[in-house]
């Protein structure tokens, strides 16, 4: 049997080596491993070797089987790569199997929503940096110097007078140094904060605020902002109310609730039971904010807001942990493929 197994592949080896063209190389294939070829004849025969040498002779036939699937499989190529170079490959083509697009993150496209609903009230856009002197992060807007913010437990200091920026506020004051109002602006970005990241926080989100500044802009102006902001976001039917709250660079300042997008009021998971949601904190801008950005105080009012695009994002869509929005997990991903 072994001297049978040892010419067939010498000359399976051969015939297979010689195949001047596909048609002959399968042609040979048929006549080796074929139904009727003399690889599965030999197959057949091991019944009438002795039973002690049975599972040596298998294992042999087998080997050889292997070794001339090999050979095909190489001659095939070296056969394929010999037709294309007489023919000629445009390594410049196109390939023909279809390349998957990629798509804008979710977050960029509720970012870029956000601001095209504020160009449509008259809002310009202002971009800043995102590695932010102390002055205009903090100082300019009010904060204390003792104010906890300012902590390097919840700040990313690079040194005593640098930092990366906890909000965008920054870039308003530094457009406000620049433009004589009457002014309205949307600053979106990117901002960091030095806590644990958990479902709901993260050490970088994105924020987006805005700026509106004239002579005798009211807490109405407000009002009517957010309202026109959350019917064209989230639909119409949404109430939303204003409730009392501080920060350094508003007075008076508010949080800004709005009915449930999930029940709609009623109460339920999403929003504790309460019937309504936070989207976003606001105020009327600081007389000594005005000052620091060399505005007369006396003479303009405005207000401003800030809101989570993430918080924003996630309410929306449903998504209930924000680390999905950074995790880049293509499963998370592709749920917004042609959506949005
Ligand atoms: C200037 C004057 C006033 C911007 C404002 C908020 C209220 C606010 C938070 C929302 C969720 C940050 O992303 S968040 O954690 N922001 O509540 N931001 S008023 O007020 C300004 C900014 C700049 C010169």
């Amino acid at each position: 049997m072994q001297d049978a197994i040892d010419a067939l592949r010498g000359r399976g080896l051969s015939r297979i080596e010689s195949a001047a063209t596909a048609d002959e190389l399968e042609a040979a294939r048929i006549d080796l491993l074929g139904r009727k070829g003399e690889v599965t004849a030999l197959l057949r025969g091991l019944k009438d070797v002795p039973a002690d040498e049975r599972p040596a002779a298998g294992a042999a036939l087998n080997r050889l089987k292997l070794e001339l699937t090999d050979a095909f499989a190489a001659r095939e190529r070296d056969l394929r790569g010999a037709g294309e170079a007489v023919t000629g490959l445009d390594l410049t083509l196109p390939g023909a199997a279809p390349v998957p697009l990629g798509t804008a993150h979710p977050l960029l496209t509720v970012l870029e929503e956000i601001c095209d609903i504020f160009y449509g009230l008259g809002y310009d856009r202002g971009d800043g940096p995102e590695v932010e002197l102390d002055y205009y992060n903090f100082t300019a807007l009010n904060f204390p110097d003792d104010h906890p913010a300012r902590d390097i437990q919840d700040t990313f200091f690079l040194s005593d007078k640098t930092l990366l920026r906890t909000q965008t506020s920054p870039v308003q004051v530094r457009v406000m140094e620049q433009v004589t109002p009457p002014l309205a602006y949307v600053f979106p970005g990117r901002v960091y904060r030095n806590e644990n990241a958990d479902a709901s926080h993260s050490s970088e989100f994105f924020q987006i605020e805005g700026l509106c500044v004239d002579r005798e802009i009211s807490l109405v102006d407000l009002r009517q902002t957010v309202d026109a902001f959350v019917e064209r976001f989230f639909g119409a039917g949404f109430e939303t109310r204003f409730r009392p709250h501080f920060f350094p660079f508003t007075e008076p300042s508010v949080e800004v609730d709005m009915q449930c997008v999930k029940c709609g009021g009623k109460g339920c998971g999403v929003c504790g039971q309460t019937g309504w949601l936070e989207i976003m904190g606001a105020g009327m801008v600081h007389p000594r904010v005005f000052a620091a950005a060399g505005y007369d105080e006396d003479a303009y009012t405005g207000f401003a807001f800030g809101m989570g695009i993430d918080r924003i994002a996630m309410l929306k869509y449903g998504v209930d942990d924000i680390r999905l929005l950074y995790e880049n997990d293509l499963r998370f991903l592709n749920q917004f493929r042609g959506v949005l």
